[in-house]
């Protein structure tokens, strides 16, 4: 597909086969709320097996046998992050061990590393979950997939591999790094599909270019990406770049990995798999549910998970959801892009800003790649921030005032978005670090002088 693959969204796209993998995508409403609320109280009687669990069930004075309608979900206690890391590593098991047939854990960049287990069952309903958004973006028992996210105890990896060869496709499970090599390898196997992070998509579009190789040259036709928040301006840049179609996917490892939701062909929000989570959208501060349509923190309770189910866990990440009904015939509520983490949230000058909101204001400028990095610190008593911006390859024959003008709309840009000035530094074309997995965006270094 070249250039033109860019299509609306807001309906499937001409010639989008629109396919179910599993009828249990498009269950009328009032039957989902049925299995919602069995298999609520089923799991309501599993975690009571934990003793974390059942103390916090104690405390709230609330038992599987209280749970009589979907609303008694909100006398339910909440679970953070900090109850899996203080049940490290595995205190909130809620089967025999010599059940557990897969351990998977976040990369614990900050703080101790949080582990899930997996019985044989959670991996076979992880698959097909998987499977299930995989065909829901165009993935066929024809295609072969490249898929360069890392294979380990990061869910990426494995959580996709799994639900590629579920569906019948060709997986290349070609993990991390070496860009180059990921180049080649989706030229001389042909994939149609690439599974990785929308960063390091963007990277292997631009390591393509300079190879001198156009969208035409590679047969890549879709893309899955996530892990990692991104905007609309990265997909059009994404696609662009790749002469794909972009979608979007939605996990985390605390409630299963990838598969908690995915994007239909309609490409207007994520179908959260709701057979099997409950999402609730909720004020982080007052921990009541927003208006509808308004963003909230994502609260996430599973609904089949047997080794490490989670009650009300508090995501942190920060999007709307969407209960209008979806052309493409799917029931799940769509949840939005994640415009943030509450606790990613920069806090600058009083001012919350987010790192997407400064990635939105450098796509709209041409020039810059959509490479940046960062830097917050605070000298004297003002918070001061430093966002170091890529040119793009070929622009540093450009004139000095060019350059100047250059900074200047970027500088007018992230004010507009975010009510800051920030200042600007140009640097070389990939003079920023590249990652083969979550791109670092931020370095705050009044984090490091707090510690
Ligand atoms: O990133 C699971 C995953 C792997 C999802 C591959 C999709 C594809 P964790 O490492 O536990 O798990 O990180 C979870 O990543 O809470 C979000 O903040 C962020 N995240 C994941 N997907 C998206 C997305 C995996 N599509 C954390 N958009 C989550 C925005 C995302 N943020």
């Amino acid at each position: 597909m070249a250039s033109s693959s860019i299509v609306a969204r807001g309906a499937l796209p001409p010639g989008f086969e629109n396919r179910l993998y599993d009828p249990a995508e498009a269950l009328p409403r009032d039957e989902l709320s049925a299995l919602q609320l069995r298999r609520l109280q089923e799991t309501v009687e599993r975690a009571a097996r934990v003793p974390s669990y059942r103390e916090a069930l104690g405390r709230a004075g609330v038992s599987a046998a209280d749970i009589r309608s979907l609303d008694d979900l909100r006398r339910l206690p909440f679970t953070v992050k900090d109850d899996l890391r203080r049940n490290y590593p595995l205190g909130l098991l809620a089967v025999p061990r010599e059940q557990v047939v897969r351990i998977h854990g976040s990369s614990g960049t900050t703080g101790r590393p949080t582990f899930v287990a997996y019985t044989r069952r959670d991996l076979d309903t992880w698959t097909g979950l998987v499977a299930r958004f995989l065909v829901a973006g165009g993935l066929r028992p024809e295609h072969t997939v490249h898929v360069a996210f890392g294979y380990g105890l990061f869910t990426g990896g494995f959580g996709l591999h799994y639900g590629i060869e579920r569906v019948g496709a060709a997986v290349v499970p070609a993990g991390g790094g070496n860009t180059p090599r990921h180049v080649r390898l989706i030229q001389d196997l042909g994939a149609q599909v690439l599974i990785c992070t929308p960063s390091y998509a963007l990277h292997i579009g631009e390591v393509a270019a300079a190879e001198g190789l156009r969208p035409d040259d590679l047969a890549l036709r879709f893309g899955h990406f996530g892990g990692e928040p991104w905007t609309e301006e990265l997909r059009q840049e994404i696609e662009r770049s790749l002469g794909i179609l972009a979608f979007n996917n939605y996990g985390l490892s605390e409630v299963i990995g990838p598969g908690v939701a995915g994007e239909c062909g309609v490409r207007e929000g994520m179908h959260v798999q709701e057979d099997h989570f409950i999402v609730e959208c909720l004020d982080p501060k007052t921990l009541e549910p927003v208006p509808e349509g308004e963003v909230g923190e994502l609260v996430i309770t599973s609904l089949t998970k047997e080794a490490t189910p989670v009650l009300r866990y508090r995501t942190r990440d920060l999007a709307a959801l969407d209960r209008r009904p979806c052309p493409c015939g799917r029931t799940g509520v769509r949840m939005g892009r994640v415009v943030g983490r509450s606790d990613d949230m920069l806090i600058i000058r009083g001012v919350n800003v987010f790192p997407s909101q400064v990635e939105e204001a450098l796509l709209r400028v041409d020039g810059t790649a959509p490479q940046y990095l960062i830097e917050v610190s605070r000298p004297g008593a003002l918070d001061e921030v430093k966002v170091k911006v890529e040119l793009r390859p070929g622009d540093l024959r450009d004139e000095m005032r060019q350059m100047i003008e250059l900074k200047d709309r970027i500088d007018r840009e992230i004010h507009a978005v975010t009510g800051i000035r920030m200042s600007i530094e140009l640097v070389a074309p990939g003079a920023l670090e590249r990652s083969p997995g979550k791109a670092r965006r931020v370095i705050d270094h009044r984090k490091a002088a707090v510690a």
